[in-house]
């Protein structure tokens, strides 16, 4: 099914003119850097990007703002953020307009991305009166040892188009908290909706009293995220993106002892098991799979399910993928909107030609949309790919909206297939038998930094943390404790007795 006509670029451009004027942000045009609508894969205006003394500005206002930020109490921390929910709440349905008319998403997830961000400010105003170091029992009479949590510094967050803006304030409100300070570089191709972010952070910095510089976005490419990663200044660099720019980033910044967090590719499976409820399960993987088009890095992109429902379930995808509306994401009935590019559309067909080669065949799904419409939009049916084996175009993540089904026997069998992929994100297990789901969860089970039972494998809440092993990059982000990432930790040994006895018995002086 294709849904309504598409809006035109012109419209659009009217749209995120009138979403930024009720934020508050004017967009100053005439830039060579662009702004770019996938609905309709055009233009929308020139913006300009950060040059090499902007950053160096920033780096610096950053580094100042941080000396007044890490000694002002938490919960006065806590401040900040908890404004800044309240003007993301006041203004959700123009934040949403922007991620839908940069990242394309239907408008239902683009309004969950902002509440996601909502989600996150509530948890990190919670969380600012929470930072919670132990005391330990000193072996030594009259001492106390306690562990204490400081602020660590600068935080670069560098963040992708298909999260544009929770990624953004996951790393953001729990840094501030945290008594850090932050310079963002998002996306090349979501530079409105960063704007957006960035203005409503500096107004709610201004009512509550806090340093303007807590927060500042660099616009730009490549080269000012090279120039962030390898800054000695900067304490954490956080980064979400393909595992091959974590693979640039780990190492660099390693190689100045400075920390990363790394949120990178998944390769998402899910387990389906004979006693699985498959009404639930076709929902769950369907959205998984085809929803945001296939572009999160929790998306659904393999399915391994027991040898005697195959067919049954195969049958039923087919046929809820080929009710799949596509089209323009503003219209509610719409489920998958456009991809990123014309270019991520050529990656898509890339893998399907290669998987064709290796013995896949598809079964449902896999044409162009709209093409004539929007030449230079992607538009596609998410498509069902039959796979005999995990070769390797299935152990590579293509950030489209592919779906790869093989069969298993055993569930030994299956959890080896689901754990024999480079990426470690995301997993789940449909079954209504607890030993399965059970095993599935164990240590011997999916080796994944998320693993769920009876949901599918996109869709997380902030309360848990949220990150991958393996080529994932091993980071986590958003909630339980993942705030010590953003920390430091120091272990004070405090004498009150009269004595100097030393630890291990050791004897001196
Ligand atoms: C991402 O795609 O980078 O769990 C993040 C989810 C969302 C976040 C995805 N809460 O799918």
């Amino acid at each position: 099914m294709t849904s309504t006509a598409l809006p035109t670029t012109d419209d659009l451009r009217a749209r995120a003119r009138a979403a930024l004027g009720n934020i508050g942000v004017d967009v100053a045009e005439g830039g060579g850097f662009p702004a770019r609508t996938p609905l309709t894969g055009e233009h929308l205006f020139g913006l300009t990007a950060a040059t090499e003394a902007d950053t160096e500005d920033a780096v610096a206002a950053s580094c100042a703002a941080f000396v007044i930020w890490r000694t002002t109490p938490a919960p006065r921390r806590g401040e900040l953020v908890r404004r800044l929910g309240e003007l993301l709440r006041e203004h959700k349905g123009d934040l949403a307009d922007l991620v839908t008319i940069e990242a394309g998403k239907i408008r239902s997830e683009a309004l969950g991305e902002i509440q996601e961000m909502i989600d996150i400010c509530h948890f990190a105003v919670g969380l600012s009166r929470q930072l919670y170091g132990r005391t330990i029992a000193s072996e030594r009479p009259g001492h106390r040892l306690a562990e204490t949590w400081h602020p660590l510094g600068v935080v670069a967050v560098i963040s992708a188009f298909n999260f544009p803006a929770a990624v953004w304030s996951w790393n953001t409100a729990v840094a501030l908290v945290c008594g850090d300070t932050v310079i963002w570089k998002p996306s090349e191709l979501t530079p409105l909706i960063s704007l957006a972010c960035d203005h409503l952070l500096a107004r709610a910095a201004e009512e509550v009293g806090a340093p303007r510089d807590v927060h500042r976005l660099l616009l730009g490419d490549r080269a000012v995220g090279e120039r962030l990663v390898d800054d000695r200044r900067i304490a954490l660099v956080s980064a979400t993106g393909s595992t091959r720019m974590g693979r640039e980033v780990g190492p660099r910044v390693a190689a100045r002892f400075g920390r990363s967090l790394l949120e990178l590719g998944g390769n998402n499976a899910a387990i389906v098991t004979p006693s699985a409820d498959l009404d639930l399960a076709v929902q769950g993987i369907v959205f998984a799979a085809a929803g945001t088009a296939g572009q999160r890095c929790t998306t659904l992109r393999r399915l391994i399910v027991h040898r005697d429902i195959a067919d049954t379930l195969i049958e039923r995808l087919t046929a809820a993928y080929e009710r799949l509306p596509i089209g323009n994401p503003f219209d509610d009935t719409t489920l998958v909107g456009p991809l990123i590019s014309t270019t991520a559309l050529d990656t898509m067909h890339g893998a399907l030609a290669r998987v064709r080669a290796q013995g896949g065949k598809i079964l449902a799904g896999g044409n162009r949309r709209l093409a004539e419409a929007a030449p230079a939009a992607a538009y596609t049916e998410p498509v069902l790919v039959h796979v005999g084996e995990q070769t390797d175009v299935v152990r590579e993540e293509t950030f489209a909206p592919i779906l790869y089904v093989l069969a298993y026997d055993t569930l030994d069998e299956a959890i080896a297939l689901h754990n024999d992929v480079p990426q470690g994100l995301s997993s789940s297990i449909f079954t209504r038998d607890q030993r399965e789901a059970e095993v599935f969860l164990s240590a011997a089970g999916s080796d994944c930094g998320i693993a769920n039972v009876n949901i599918g494998t996109s869709g997380a809440e902030i309360g848990g943390a949220f990150g991958g092993e393996k080529d994932t990059g091993g980071g986590r982000e958003s909630g339980s404790d993942a705030w010590k990432s953003y920390m430091r930790s120091a272990t004070n040994t405090i004498n009150y007795s009269t004595g100097l006895p030393l630890a291990q018995g050791v004897s001196f002086l």
